[in-house]
């Protein structure tokens, strides 16, 4: 039996500092997402795009937010179309759109683990670490507090009440390479599994997402990846916002992806933060494209896969 994907596009800009994420599922369906799947033995159901209606200003203590009543419209959207989604097939995959999509789709799909009896894990990929609440956050841009929401810390009376958060020591990072003062606080008080990239320096990628994938495999867990553009070195991936040199080559991503793809543990996969105006001939599209497709089973030749738990 052949495995089955639902895609789901999620076109939100409004989380993010400047406007272009609104293309970027367009742009992933250009660049051929869906038949590169197919190729690979993958049942496709392309379910198009979430919307949501236009929305009145909420106010905030924090007078920096901005688009605060757009995102929590999109939270309420997503997080059943993502429950949806995961109870309809194996790998669901969440396009983007900016990374405030992450506060609906990680909670849909951790109620779908919820209802298997299986506790979520959430590998997060990205030059930052995603960690503001609705109060610490200076930008206003609240493609910045998802990892915050959706591991339940405090701060998000505003956004809607969350059924099942993710426990802070299910989440790994890898990539990051800024980091705000209050994120800083989080992730010491929280004691979270971090990556940076002074650390991929001196191990590489392999060794810390192995040891990730084994406390994976032997909770009996299930695997969230989100991938942020900007963990990519912005030399190969122009197509997004908020760049950050220094990011991670293309064989550190592709050998993640493949490695994810040998584990079999993955089971819901966020794209975000595809900018396609700042694009250059679809490169960064085409390069998220391969990317995928490698998590999905292309590979170069057939080996012997190692496996986890
Ligand atoms: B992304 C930032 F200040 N931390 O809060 C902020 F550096 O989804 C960036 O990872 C947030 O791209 C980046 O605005 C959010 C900034
Ligand atoms: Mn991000
Ligand atoms: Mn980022
Ligand atoms: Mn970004």
């Amino acid at each position: 039996m052949s495995r089955s994907s639902v895609i789901l596009g999620a076109p939100i800009e409004t989380g993010a500092s400047q406007p272009g994420c609104l293309m970027g599922p367009a742009s992933l369906r250009t660049a051929g997402l869906v038949a590169a799947l197919e190729a690979l033995g993958w049942r496709i159901e392309d379910r198009g795009d979430v919307t949501i209606a236009p929305q009145r200003p909420l106010d905030h203590p924090n007078p920096a937010l901005r688009n605060l009543a757009e995102t929590r419209a999109w939270i309420e959207a997503l997080v059943p179309a993502a429950l949806e989604a995961a109870r309809a097939c194996d790998l669901p995959v969440f396009i983007g759109g900016d990374h405030s999509i992450s506060a609906g789709t990680v909670p849909g799909v951790a109620r779908h683990a919820a209802e298997l009896g299986a506790p979520l894990f959430v590998l997060w990929l990205d030059a930052h670490p995603d960690l503001h609440s609705l109060h610490s956050t200076e930008s206003g841009n609240l493609h910045g507090t998802p990892v915050a929401y959706f591991t339940g810390q405090p701060g998000f009376e505003a956004f809607p009440p969350l059924e099942v958060p993710v426990p802070p020591q299910n989440m790994c990072f890898m990539g990051i390479r800024s980091v705000d003062p209050a994120e800083r606080a989080t992730i010491a008080t929280l004691g979270l599994e971090v990556h940076d990239m002074r650390s991929i320096d001196e191990f590489g990628v392999l060794v810390p997402l192995r040891g990730f994938l084994e406390r994976v495999a032997a909770a009996g867990g299930r695997l969230h990846v989100s991938f942020d553009v900007d963990f990519l070195e912005p030399q190969i991936a122009p197509a997004v916002g908020t760049t950050v040199p220094g990011g991670a080559t293309f064989r550190e991503a592709h050998l993640i992806m493949e490695t994810l793809c040998d584990s079999g543990l993955v089971t819901s996969l966020d794209l975000v933060e595809l900018n396609p105006f700042l694009d250059e001939r679809g490169r960064t599209a085409k390069l998220l494209r391969d990317l995928t497709a490698s998590l999905f089973g292309r590979r170069v030749l057939d080996r012997m896969t190692r496996s986890y738990g």
